[in-house]
């Protein structure tokens, strides 16, 4: 184990005997829900992980320590802390550790944890990609550049369209990134079960999945797998309803200056405000789904690996 990484006994165990572990992310925490709705929701992701049969991994940076595994009171310093913790993709990760702040990691963040810790599948919400106007802004997520690098399983209910899907999807190509649906033929717009655009190949079962891991990283095919599963049909939010609530929220943005890293929790929050609190239910919905579907992957993974 790495030097700086602390990896909870339970974890650590399950790990060595190669039993089903789900890393978790904290940016969703601090960055991309309020108080207390954070916690409840950091809480049932990892009793979702927990009743599926595997073991949940939340990842934050604190004292100098990438940990993998938080108890209650790490995840409610998380929570309380909300933006005042630093918000960490790959480039912050040293500054981070060497100045002892607290830290919570993004989707790229939380991957270069798990390859160290020895976690291969990852559960979030939604990743980072490329920004509507990258062309201008050159705004594109490191998270897109993670999944090239560590190979580690990310499930997520595809990206938000407050991103430009389709060139996400062309720079997850030129990366060498699978995109697989689960139980889909369409790559899932997060609050929407579909957006139009294919993916790469459509999964009907974890075990399905599994082998495609397997098979890539068993060629040496380093870098990560993503995996879309759609929102459940019962939280899905009206397609027509959401695109005006983004572009609302996308100028607000814009004429309040925001960009950079600023740009995404500013975003969540407008359209939180703009959707009565809709967008936030949705979003608890499709994360605590992903944490399940997470767990069965691990599953499946780990009974290839015994
Ligand atoms: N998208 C969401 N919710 C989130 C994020 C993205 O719907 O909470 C967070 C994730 O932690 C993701 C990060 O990794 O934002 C991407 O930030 P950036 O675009 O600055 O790389
Ligand atoms: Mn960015």
């Amino acid at each position: 184990m790495h030097r700086v990484l602390t990896v909870t006994p339970e974890i650590a165990d399950a790990l060595a005997d190669h039993r089903p572990v789900v890393a978790l992310e904290s940016t969703v925490i601090s960055h991309g829900m309020p108080y207390p709705d954070n916690l409840a929701t950091a809480r049932a992701l990892e009793a979702e992980v927990r009743s599926a049969g595997a073991i949940p991994a939340t990842v934050a940076v604190m004292d100098g320590r990438i940990r993998v595994g938080l108890d209650d009171e790490a995840l409610e310093r998380l929570a309380t802390a909300g933006r005042a913790a630093r918000k960490l993709s790959r480039r912050d990760l040293p500054i981070a550790l060497a100045t002892g702040s607290l830290g919570a990691t993004t989707v790229a963040a939380t991957m270069i944890a798990a390859r160290l810790a020895g976690i291969a599948v990852f559960a979030t919400g939604g990743i980072g990609g490329v920004h509507r106007g990258a062309e201008r802004s050159f705004d594109i997520s490191a998270d897109l550049d993670e999944l090239a690098r560590s190979s580690v399983c990310v499930v997520c209910a595809g990206a938000k369209s407050i991103l430009d899907l389709p060139k996400t999807l062309e720079v997850l190509e030129t990366r060498g990134v699978p995109v697989l649906g689960y139980q889909t033929d369409e790559f899932p717009a997060f609050y929407s079960r579909r957006s139009g655009l294919p993916v790469d190949q459509r999964c009907d079962s974890p075990a399905e999945v599994a082998a495609i891991l397997k098979t890539k990283w068993d060629l040496g095919l380093e870098g990560g797998v993503l995996l879309a599963n759609p929102i459940p049909a019962a939280d899905e939010l009206d397609a027509d309803a959401m695109e005006q609530a983004i572009e609302q929220a996308l100028a607000e943005a814009d004429s309040q200056g925001i960009t950079g890293k600023a740009i995404t929790p500013h975003l969540l929050a407008g359209l939180e405000r703009l959707t009565q609190g809709r967008s936030l239910i949705a979003n608890m919905a499709l994360i605590r789904h992903n944490a399940r579907v997470g767990a069965a992957i691990a599953t499946a993974l780990s009974a290839l690996k015994r």
